[in-house]
């Protein structure tokens, strides 16, 4: 297909992503939608319509990610998998995950009905944020039968499971499989959600590894109290020693460390403004290129809670091990990043790590994986005001259709 006959495809991707921002939990214009909640059902249902348009079958395995498979010459050969995610962090934007779901329908959609020596299967993972459960991809680890009894456990802030929330949904997780065999390669598009691709005045970027990530849960026990009548130096104010823990433990152990690291979920027991906070329940994710010192970033991290909270004559909690997540950094397949920047364009096209995580680093131990990435204006994400530019998401069509095309045609050994 020319390259003029990808603008409606990519056009009616975006078309796509703007409907399924319309699929929130909370009231628009706010889109959130996490694990398998109400609005997933709707965007199952889309997706589809879609996938089946494009000729696909379409399957719902049992975390509730939803696969699109378009055969090639031989029925039941193996597939290049293209996909990303279909939920949201809160108040998101609507190209994070969705758009990389998009473009593999419309992948499909440009080889109008020619037959290549794989098949191709679409993916749209049903979580990977960890909005709901704290625990980032476990919609690519059920699709990579990586879902331990400790994951299928977890609770969310109102009790329930991830192994409820998924048979509430009408899935089995015991029915997941995976059969590594099946797959000849695994293609991510993604928004950059950073500044990089902007300040080179690049459209289209190659990553070369994705950087690996901790997540913790915290809490500060001490105890509420008379805002009026209690002295400054008899408090066990939890939310001061959080509070002080959140700038000279985590911000200062970034700074020092050179990684990030963030305190995204801070709720403290009592919202009263006359009552010294007894309880904060609190996250931190940790990131950095060298999993070593990601390692010890999170040590210092958790060590200063407990110094900053001992001297307040507060307790410092870390949550069990099974809501802790450590995810290390993973590198993209050396010979498809080569593809896929030669797909994109060549030489010129930058090649980065990613600040984020991507489903992509659950699927490369496993198959060769890739991820494009189309420039994120002001490196926005993660808000409503994230965008991207038409011709930018066009230009990412082609990469996409031409690499697909380059595997066809020089499959990878
Ligand atoms: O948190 C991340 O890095 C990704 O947006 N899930
Ligand atoms: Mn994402
Ligand atoms: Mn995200």
């Amino acid at each position: 297909m020319t390259m003029d006959g990808l603008k409606p495809l990519a056009a009616a991707a975006l078309e796509r992503c703007d409907r399924l921002a319309r699929l929130s939990e909370h009231p628009l214009p706010r889109l959130t939608r996490t694990f398998l909640s109400p609005p997933m059902r709707e965007v199952h249902r889309l997706l589809r319509e879609w996938m089946t348009a494009a000729g696909m079958s379409v399957r719902v395995d049992g975390i509730g990610n939803v696969i699109g498979r378009y055969e090639g010459a031989v029925p039941g050969a193996p597939a290049l998998l293209i996909g990303s995610h279909l939920d949201t962090v809160p108040d998101a934007g609507r190209f994070d995950g969705v758009l990389g779901v998009m473009l593999g329908i419309a992948a499909v959609e440009a080889m109008a009905g020619r037959r290549l020596p794989f098949a191709i299967e679409v993916v749209g993972f049903s979580e990977e944020e960890g909005a709901r459960f704290g625990t980032p991809y476990l919609g690519s680890l059920g699709f990579v039968g990586r879902l331990s009894p400790e994951l299928l456990a977890l609770r969310d802030a109102n009790g329930a499971s991830v192994e409820h929330a998924a048979r509430s949904f009408g899935v089995d997780p015991s029915s997941l499989r995976f059969d590594a065999s099946r797959y000849v390669a695994y293609l991510e598009a993604h928004v950059e959600q950073g500044p990089v691709l902007e300040s080179r005045g690049a459209p289209l970027g190659v990553v070369s590894a994705i950087v690996g990530q901790s997540r913790r849960r915290v809490r500060f026990v001490g105890r509420a109290g008379h805002a009026g009548t209690t002295p400054m130096n008899l408090r066990r104010d939890a939310l001061a020693a959080a509070a002080e823990w959140v700038v000279r433990g985590v911000e200062g152990c970034a700074g020092w460390r050179g990684g990030v690291a963030t305190v995204g979920r801070m709720t403290p027991s009592s919202g009263a403004s006359n009552v010294i906070v007894g309880e904060v329940a609190a996250s931190v994710d940790v990131r950095h290129e060298a999993d070593e010192t990601r390692e010890r970033m999170v040590t210092e991290i958790l060590d200063a809670g407990q110094t900053i909270a001992a001297r307040r004559d507060v307790v410092f909690e870390v949550a069990d091990a099974a809501a802790a997540s450590d995810h290390r950094t993973v590198a993209m397949d050396a010979r498809l990043v080569g593809r896929l920047r030669a797909a994109a364009g060549g030489d010129d096209v930058p090649l980065l790590a990613s600040g984020a995580g991507h489903d992509a680093a659950i699927l490369a131990p496993l198959i060769p994986a890739c991820l494009l990435f189309v420039r994120s204006p002001g490196g926005v994400s993660h808000h409503p005001d994230e965008h991207v530019y038409a011709a930018d998401v066009e230009r990412a069509l082609a990469a996409m259709v031409r690499f697909v095309e380059s595997l066809a045609s020089d499959p990878l050994v």
